[in-house]
C-alpha cells in the first residue's frame, strides 16, 4: 500500500543541542552530550530525531545563520562526533535528520563575503540593492549614507528593517530575519545548485531527511513590493512566493527522489491549502509533511510581549480543517511547541496545580490525531515556561532585538512593563536546558548553563519522572508504545464530536480494515473543572475497552460509561477507548 509510510507510523523527537545535554562543562550543550543519552531516546521509544542546526556558525541565531554548512561549529563537537551520534541512534533504530537552514546564510559565510565584494559569479548570490533618495519613501526606517533610505519597506521577523547598507559594496542587502541572516537569491541558479550540493553531502553521510528551516520564503515576489500599510511593510508577500514550488519540484527532482522524512516550515498568518497540497504532493515538490503556524498565532499580539485570548473551539478548528485538508492528499505534522514557542503545558494547558494532567492531555491529543507527533525535548516531562525577571536573564534576538528598540524608543517603559508577556511568549521559554536532575543545573553541566534552568527542577526532571508511577514521562513511552500497536492510531480516518465545544474536545478515529472495522473514540477534558460528556448514540458501544487515560480508573465502570454514552470526566481528563 503506497499510503502506508515509515515517517507516518513514526514519533519525532526534537533536539536543540544548545540546551540538551552538556558533556565538557562549557555550559553549552554538545553532540557528545547527546550520544550519552541515545539510550534515553531508546527507552523513550522515538522513531526519529530532528537535530537542530550544529554546523558552524557565529551564532547570532543559535545556529540558524551557518557560516559553513560542511562543518560541526566548535562548541558542539566535531564530525567525526556527529559521525558517533548517527551511528548511536542508527544502532538502535532511530532515524536523524537533519534542520536544513538555506533561506539565508551567515554574514560571515564564504559566499557573503565574496558577494560583498562583488566577486565574479557570487555577486548576484544574495539580494543587493540601491539605497532609495530619503524623500522619496513615505515609510519610516533606520537610514544610510547621507540619510539614504533602504531600498523597499519591507521589515524583519526579528524587527527593524530588512535591509542593511554595506560599506564594502555601498549597496543594501535583503535578511528577512537578523542582520548577520543574509537571504540567499534563489533566482540564481547558481545558488540553487550549490544548495542541492550541500542537501547531498548530507545525504551521503547516512541521515534520513532533513526539517527545512522557513522553506516557504525562497521565492521573493518580483520587484520586491513595499506594502507600507502590511504587517511587516510587506515582507509577508515573500511566503509561498511566485517560484517557490518551481524551486521546491527541482529540489525534488534533483536530491530527494529516495525515501526520506522531509517536513516543510511554513511561516505566515495563513497557509492556503492548496500550496500546502502543493509542496505535499509527490508528484510536485514531494514533501512528506509540513509545520503551518495557524493554531501558534492564536493567542498571539502584533508586539513579541502581547497575547490574546484564545479558546478552544478556534484551536479544534485549525486541527479539522487541516485534518479535512490534507484528507485525499498530503500529511500532517502535529505539534504544540517548538525550539520557538513557549512550553505547550504553559500555554494550552495549566502549569500549575493541573500540570501532570494537562501536559499528558496534550500528550494524548498529539498523538492521536491524524499525523506525525513532534515532541520537543522537555515535553515529555511536562516541562514549563521560565519566571524571566529581568532583560539580562533573555538570550533570544527575537525577543532582545525589539524589545531593546521600543525601550530605547519610550514606547515601552521598562521591562517590568510588559514581564508577563515576554513570560508567557518568549521563545527563551523552550530554550532553558534539559531536566535530567533535581541536582546543581538540573544535571545539565558542569559548568555555568549558557541560560538559566529553571528553578522548577528540583521537583520536574528525568530522574523523577522515571521513578514515579503514573509520571508525564511513563505516559509518554504508553502512547508511543500505543502508535506501534494499533494501526487505527496512524490511519484512522479522523471524525470531530463537538466542534464547538469550549471544554471538551473529543473525536474518533477509524479504519477499515481486512478483519473489521476499528475504532478509538477519545475525550479530552481542557478545564478544570469536573465535566459530563453526552456521546452520540452511534459513537456510545457495548464491547468497547479503555485503553488508555491519564487518571486511574475502574476500567469495568469506565467501559459501562462508553457503553451509556455518558462520560464524566475529571479535571484535565484524557481518555482513549478502543471498538472493534
Ligand atoms: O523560524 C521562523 C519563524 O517564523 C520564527 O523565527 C518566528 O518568526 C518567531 O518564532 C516568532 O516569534 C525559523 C527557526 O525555527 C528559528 O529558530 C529561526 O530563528 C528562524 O527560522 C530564522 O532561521
Amino acid at each position: 500500500d503506497p499510503d502506508r509510510r515509515w515517517w507516518k507510523e513514526a514519533v519525532v523527537y526534537q533536539i536543540y543541542p544548545r540546551s540538551f545535554n552538556d558533556s565538557d562543562g562549557d555550559g553549552v550543550g554538545d553532540i557528545r552530550g547527546i550520544v550519552d543519552r541515545v539510550d534515553y531516546l531508546d527507552d523513550l521509544g522515538v522513531d526519529v530525531v530532528w537535530l537542530c542546526p550544529v554546523y558552524d556558525s557565529p551564532n547570532a541565531d543559535n545556529g540558524y545563520d551557518i557560516r559553513d554548512y560542511r562543518a560541526i561549529t566548535d562548541q558542539f563537537g566535531t564530525l567525526d562526533d556527529w559521525n558517533a551520534l548517527r551511528d548511536a541512534l542508527h544502532d538502535r533504530g532511530i532515524r536523524l535528520i537533519m534542520d536544513l537552514v538555506v533561506n539565508h546564510t551567515s554574514d560571515e559565510h564564504d559566499w557573503f563575503r565574496r558577494s560583498r565584494r562583488e566577486e565574479g559569479e557570487y555577486a548576484d548570490y544574495y539580494w543587493w540593492r540601491e539605497g532609495r533618495e530619503a524623500d522619496a519613501v513615505d515609510w519610516e526606517s533606520d537610514r544610510g549614507p547621507d540619510g539614504e533610505a533602504p531600498p523597499t519597506a519591507w521589515q524583519s521577523f526579528f524587527g527593524g528593517p530588512a535591509w542593511s547598507y554595506d560599506e564594502r559594496r555601498g549597496e543594501w542587502y535583503l535578511h528577512l530575519f537578523d542582520p548577520k541572516q543574509p537571504d540567499l537569491n534563489w533566482e540564481n541558479p547558481r545558488v540553487r545548485e550549490e544548495v542541492f550540493d550541500l542537501m547531498d553531502w548530507w545525504l551521503d553521510r547516512g541521515i534520513d531527511g532533513f526539517r527545512m528551516d522557513v522553506i516557504n520564503l525562497v521565492s521573493k515576489p518580483d520587484g520586491l513590493p513595499s506594502d507600507p500599510d502590511a504587517p511587516l511593510g510587506g515582507t509577508m508577500n515573500a511566503a509561498n512566493g511566485p517560484r517557490v514550488h518551481e524551486y521546491l519540484s527541482e529540489m525534488n527532482d534533483r536530491v530527494l527522489d529516495r525515501d526520506l522524512l522531509t517536513v516543510g516550515e511554513m511561516v505566515g498568518p495563513e497557509l492556503p491549502m492548496e500550496h500546502a497540497r502543493r509542496y505535499l504532493d509527490p508528484d510536485g515538490d514531494g514533501l512528506s509533511m509540513l509545520f503551518h503556524f495557524e493554531h501558534m498565532l492564536l493567542d498571539r499580539g502584533e508586539d513579541v510581549w502581547e497575547r490574546e485570548e484564545w479558546d478552544l473551539s478556534e484551536l479544534k478548528a485549525v486541527f479539522n480543517r487541516w485534518d479535512e485538508g490534507l484528507e485525499t492528499g498530503g500529511w500532517n505534522a502535529l505539534y504544540l511547541n517548538n525550539h520557538d514557542q513557549p512550553r505547550m503545558v504553559s500555554r494550552f494547558g495549566d502549569d500549575g496545580r493541573y500540570r501532570r494532567e494537562s501536559a499528558t492531555l496534550l500528550a494524548t491529543l498529539l498523538h492521536t490525531l491524524r499525523g506525525t507527533p513532534y515532541v520537543y525535548q522537555g515535553e515529555e516531562l511536562g516541562m514549563t515556561n521560565y519566571p524571566f525577571d529581568s532583560l539580562e536573564e533573555l538570550r533570544d534576538v527575537d525577543t532582545l532585538n525589539p524589545l531593546r528598540t521600543a525601550i530605547e524608543a519610550g514606547e515601552v517603559a521598562s521591562f517590568e512593563a510588559v514581564k508577563e508577556g515576554v513570560r508567557a511568549n518568549s521563545r527563551d521559554n523552550a530554550r532553558t536546558p534539559m531536566q535530567w536532575s533535581a541536582g546543581e543545573h538540573a544535571g545539565f553541566t558542569d559548568g555555568e548553563p549558557w541560560i538559566g534552568v529553571n528553578p522548577n527542577h528540583d521537583a520536574i526532571n528525568v530522574e523523577r519522572e522515571r521513578a514515579t508511577d503514573g509520571s508525564v514521562l511513563r505516559y509518554y513511552r504508553d502512547l508511543v508504545a500505543l502508535r506501534e500497536e494499533h494501526d487505527v492510531v496512524v490511519y484512522g480516518d479522523y471524525e470531530p464530536l463537538f466542534p464547538d465545544d469550549d471544554e471538551v474536545w473529543a473525536y474518533t478515529r477509524t479504519l477499515d480494515g481486512d478483519d473489521g472495522t476499528e475504532r478509538l473514540v477519545v475525550a479530552l477534558n481542557f478545564t478544570g473543572e469536573e465535566t459530563e460528556v453526552r456521546l452520540p448514540s452511534d459513537v456510545a458501544t457495548e464491547g468497547g475497552s479503555y485503553l488508555l487515560g491519564n487518571y486511574d480508573v475502574d476500567e469495568a465502570a469506565a467501559t459501562r460509561a462508553l457503553a451509556a454514552g455518558d462520560l464524566r470526566l475529571r479535571p484535565w481528563e484524557a481518555r482513549v477507548y478502543r471498538v472493534v
